[in-house]
């Protein structure tokens, strides 16, 4: 049985979802898991006797211009890595939490070992940022291990930082009981959807690099050629602008804009294909819980999206911004009944197989074992 403390952004995101369903995870094989996070992890949503949540408070004190969250959080993780003799300080995220744990552990007198899992925008984004640069390469090569969510994330960090310490790659999973497709035909009709109508989903946090809008042109291309419904779930900067949008193309019968929802797994259960047009995405999390119940996808060539997606058998991959070949294959794959059903035999298995929870968790227990002998 291992001490492991996980730092993650506890609200909606992927890597926060990733973090909370490992550690989850961990705790049902026994290990003691202690969250230390800003809030309460929300996908947390049950109690168990081996994880406990330590919540980092900033102070408001007058004199700081900006409240030292970062400082709190170092401090917080020192405090828990000494009261709980933390074998394992597991962060998510080089910015800020690999910085914020590697000050803890100098701080801390209990030894404690330092994970790093990157998860995209802290490298594609935040790493191309001068003033940031420096920092997260410092973050990632003092962690005693770090891992990154697909191979593309490892080539893009060493490219772009320099690096050439060891970064494992360790994909993303999902928690198959939560991700399966149900029969749900109650819930098309309550959303107006015909029974011959095709369902497009779309998923994400509604910023730019999503590419919403050609999503939105994708879908249009498909509309003209078959009854179709996009779903548009989540919300971001990007809401208003994708809402005008849908309004100039006329087709504002045809697309929902469902906000953010916490039953993903109903809605990919009423769902024929799953559109992901971005032009940033280290992994894509949500092409795997899409294919986990069943939903064939289309994604850019970009990041990762190439080796969660397998080209023509669990969906098709696209050069960024080529609305005219995702809507011919989504066409070509909606019109043709077998095919769809093959698609999605073989996004399950495939999801099932490569992500399987099981064999990704064990990947994490034997990194934190070669840590700790
Ligand atoms: O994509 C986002 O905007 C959220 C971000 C996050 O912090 O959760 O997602 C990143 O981590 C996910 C979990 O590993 C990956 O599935 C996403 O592809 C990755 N996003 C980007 O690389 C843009």
């Amino acid at each position: 049985m291992k001490k492991i403390g996980i730092t993650c952004y506890p609200t909606l995101g992927g890597s926060g979802v990733i973090a909370t369903e490992l550690g989850m995870k961990m705790a049902e094989l026994g290990h003691e898991i202690h969250f230390i996070t800003s809030s309460l992890p929300f996908r947390l949503n049950h109690v168990h006797p081996n994880i406990y949540y330590h919540e980092v408070e900033v102070s408001h004190y007058p004199v700081f211009q900006y409240p030292p969250f970062d400082l709190a959080l170092a401090n917080k993780m020192a405090e828990v890595i000494d009261q709980e003799k933390l074998d394992i300080l597991h962060v998510h995220y080089a910015m800020p939490h690999a910085i914020c744990a590697i000050l803890a552990k100098d701080i801390a007198e209990h030894e404690v070992k330092i994970v790093t899992t990157l998860h995209g925008t802290d490298i594609t984004v935040l790493g191309i940022d001068d003033a940031l640069r420096k920092m997260i390469k410092h973050g990632i090569e003092q962690s005693d291990a770090v891992t990154a969510v697909s191979n593309s994330l490892v080539t893009q960090t060493k490219e772009m930082l320099g690096i050439e310490k060891e970064i494992e790659v360790i994909y993303n999973f999902v928690n198959e009981a939560n991700y399966t497709k149900k029969t749900l035909p109650g819930i098309r009709r309550q959303y107006g959807i015909k029974p011959n109508d095709k369902v497009i989903i779309h998923i994400s946090n509604f910023r730019k690099v999503k590419r919403l809008e050609d999503v939105i042109y994708t879908f249009h291309k498909i509309h003209d050629q078959l009854n179709a419904k996009l779903l548009l779930v989540g919300d971001g900067p990007e809401y208003s602008s994708i809402y005008q949008l849908v309004r100039k193309l006329g087709l504002t019968d045809d697309v929902l804009f469902l906000g953010k929802q916490k039953n993903v797994n109903d809605l990919f259960s009423i769902s024929d294909l799953k559109l992901l047009m971005s032009e940033k995405e280290s992994f894509g999390l949500v092409l795997l819980e899409a294919m986990s119940c069943e939903v064939p996808c289309i994604g850019t060539n970009v990041g990762g999206i190439p080796e969660v997606i397998k080209h023509n058998e669990t969906g098709f991959i696209v050069e960024l911004g080529d609305t005219d070949r995702a809507a011919a294959y989504a066409t070509d794959l909606l019109h043709n009944e077998e095919a769809l059903e093959r698609f999605s035999r073989n996004a399950l298995v495939h999801a099932r197989e490569k992500f399987c929870s099981k064999s990704i968790v064990q990947q994490y227990t034997d990194l934190y074992d070669k840590l700790i002998h």
